[in-house]
């Protein structure tokens, strides 16, 4: 990934730019930001999509003023012509190559930040309201023309007469159509509606996401805890030096000393925090599996599946959930692995043996395969 070079994806900032001034900062809106770019998915496939227990769908619609939402699956959509709604399909980019290839434009992000791709589409004037979001959004106009009115407000003051959250006093600042190959980029918090202006509208949001902190604490602790090879988990409070006490609600001292140590004990375990962060945050969604694959053929470049999260940090190496230590020329060839996520035939050949077996336990996982078209 270049990311000193002028992109157009960007207007013309290199990513470097991009990050320094608006990431998280301000918007930007980008004129042709994809010239021709094709839909990732026709509005057949998204109907099929919708339909399927193991994608998220949403149908939300505002018929005569009234907003309604139906979560998927969706057996029927209302007629293409009827106008207002909207049909929302998340984490396409598991279920397409070309939905994975368009978020694979935005990682100059690093990975562990990029969420899904998720597409819509609206009949005319459809949309799903003015809200805010908690994270960045690019918003991609794939088909058709969307009018997107945004602005800066403070006022979280929700509509309470829908079940969706809906700002009650949207007070838009800026306002512009955007033609298929046009981007927005929005950082948290922005207020938003995008309405589609004709029918046959389709936007992608290239999503992130980002962990609240106890949220991660929770997840991270859970991890700790649940691992069993680990001393510290293992042993039960005991009090033999308990005297009788006349103040039975009272919490003893001892059970509370014995719970700030479990929990410094496992801080303090070498790496086990960092182990668990990345098995975290490449553990697969829950609606993702694996096509058990084959070993690797000698002298074939390889590719990760679409579906596998690869990532790494100084002395790891995580892929969907798990953790192997990896040092010297395997950790760099890993590590490219990784960022390009594919190796070639003569990178795959310099691995050393036992890391070429975890490769092969990982085609046979359907985690990775050999470059050959779809
Ligand atoms: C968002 O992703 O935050 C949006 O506002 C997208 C809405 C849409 O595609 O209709």
């Amino acid at each position: 990934m270049q990311i000193d070079e002028p992109l157009a994806l960007l207007g013309g900032l290199t990513a470097e730019q991009f990050m320094r001034r608006h990431w998280q900062k301000k918007p930007l809106v980008v004129r042709q930001a994809l010239p021709g770019l094709v839909p990732p998915a026709t509005r057949a496939e998204l109907a099929r999509l919708a339909a399927s227990e193991d994608v998220e769908s949403r149908l939300v619609s505002s018929f005569d003023g009234r907003w309604a939402m139906r979560r998927g699956p969706l057996a029927k959509l209302p007629p293409f012509s009827k106008p207002g709604w909207t049909l929302l399909v998340q984490g396409l980019d598991l279920h397409l190559p070309a939905a994975h290839e368009l978020l694979a434009r935005f990682r100059f992000v690093p990975e562990a930040r990029l969420d899904d791709l998720m597409v819509s589409y609206a009949s005319d004037g459809g949309g799903v309201g003015p809200h805010f979001d908690s994270y960045d959004v690019f918003l991609i106009q794939a088909q058709g023309r969307r009018r997107w009115r945004i602005g800066a407000q403070k006022d979280a003051v929700m509509r309470e007469d829908t079940p969706l959250k809906i700002i009650a006093n949207f007070e838009p600042t800026e306002e512009f159509v955007l033609e298929a190959g046009d981007m927005l980029y929005l950082p948290p918090g922005w207020a938003h509606d995008g309405m589609a202006v004709g029918g046959d509208c389709v936007t992608c949001s290239v999503g992130f996401r980002a962990p609240w902190r106890a949220e991660l604490a929770r997840e991270l602790l859970q991890r700790l805890m649940d691992d069993e090879d680990r001393p510290y988990a293992n042993r039960v409070y005991s009090d033999p030096k308990q005297p009788a006490t006349a103040h039975p609600g009272q919490i003893p001292n001892g059970l509370q000393i014995f719970a700030a140590d479990a929990v410094a004990r496992a801080l303090k375990e070498p790496m086990a925090l960092e182990r668990a962060l990345g098995e975290a945050l490449t553990d697969p969604k829950p609606q993702v599996w694996f096509e058990p694959g084959e070993p690797l053929p000698d002298g074939v470049d390889v590719i990760l599946d679409r579906r596998s999260r690869l990532m790494y940090d100084d002395a790891h190496v995580f892929i969907n959930g798990e953790s192997f230590r990896a040092a010297g020329r395997d950790a760099r060839l890993m590590h490219v692995l990784a960022d390009e996520r594919a190796l070639s035939a003569k990178q795959v050949a310099q691995l050393s043996d036992g890391a070429r077996e975890v490769l092969d336990q990982w085609a046979e996982d359907g985690w990775i395969r050999p470059a050959w078209p779809d």
